[in-house]
């Protein structure tokens, strides 16, 4: 598939890019910097929540064939004020897919994240189907991303898919990443299934490996083709052999971890209410 893969510069898109060109994806890589070293597809700097920059990439993309599809990875990728929240995560997204429907790409893989619902109690498997409880801002921009993604399915009946990404890492170093780790490997592996399956209209599915403690529903996925290799169990004795912390306590009692603690609670906007301290 020709595709185009927003934040390629970042530490998933940087994996995912060459990733899915290993798999025999024409990849074109756009992020707000120039390509990384070594980085081998097309290239785009541009910043995706501009529609004027975003509409030139894909009249550059139609220049060379047009593109299949959209892995939209850009945004900032933790806590911020909610309106740079907004622009980063649900303006990004709005721009994509208005010039997804203008030139006639039908699908979009978009890196939701498991903050969505990171204010859920950790108690049972959660399955996609959970109502949105998003532990922050990031999570809130998620939520209204993924929204997006629904109406745009229903109105202009494109394909898109939401992974809410757990905690994309080489190697899990904390004992919640021994629940929400989701591998390299896994993480191309997930895309190219929801890049390739027939038809999958709105769906959406948790990133993660088949951690053996997982807490996040892998059925979706797998219905989607998503077969997870790896598991955080096999670094589970290299993690648990340093000693538990508070931290360990409080990242185990929400999903979202401490996302969900108030070591996040922030007022909404920068103003007069942003630095307690000036009150
Ligand atoms: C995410 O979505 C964030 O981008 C990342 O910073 C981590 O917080 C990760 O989730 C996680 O939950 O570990």
């Amino acid at each position: 598939m020709r595709l185009l893969v927003t934040g390629a510069a970042g530490s998933i898109g940087s994996v995912l890019c060459r990733g899915l060109a290993d798999r025999g994806h024409d990849v074109t890589g756009v992020d707000l910097t120039a390509a990384p070293a070594g980085f081998t597809g097309a290239w785009a700097t541009a910043d995706c929540t501009d529609p004027a920059a975003t509409h030139a990439v894909f009249d550059e993309a139609d220049r060379s064939g047009g593109l299949d599809g959209v892995v939209h990875l850009a945004g900032i990728p933790t806590e911020a004020s909610l309106p740079e929240t907004l622009d980063s995560h649900v303006r990004s997204t709005a721009v994509l897919l208005d010039e997804m429907v203008a030139h006639s790409v039908g699908r979009m893989v978009y890196a939701s994240s498991n903050h969505a619902v990171g204010r859920t109690p950790r108690t049972t498997l959660l399955g996609p189907g959970v109502p949105p409880r998003p532990d922050t801002f990031y999570g809130v921009g998620k939520v209204a991303a993924e929204a997006l993604l629904r109406l745009y399915v229903d109105r202009h009946a494109v394909d898109a898919v939401a992974l809410r990404i757990g905690s994309f890492l080489a190697e899990p170093r904390t004992r919640r990443h021994l629940s929400t780790w989701l591998s390299h490997g896994d993480a191309v592996r997930m895309v190219d299934a929801c890049l390739t399956a027939p038809h999958p209209g709105f769906a959406v599915i948790y990133g993660v490996s088949a951690n053996t403690r997982g807490w996040w529903d892998l059925e979706p996925g797998r219905r989607l083709g998503y077969q997870p290799e790896d598991d955080a169990e096999d670094f589970a004795v290299t993690v648990e052999s340093a000693p538990a912390t508070l931290a360990d306590d409080s990242d185990a009692a929400h999903v979202g971890g401490d996302f969900a603690t108030a070591a996040y609670t922030r007022p909404a906007v920068d103003g007069p209410h942003a630095d307690p301290a000036s009150d």
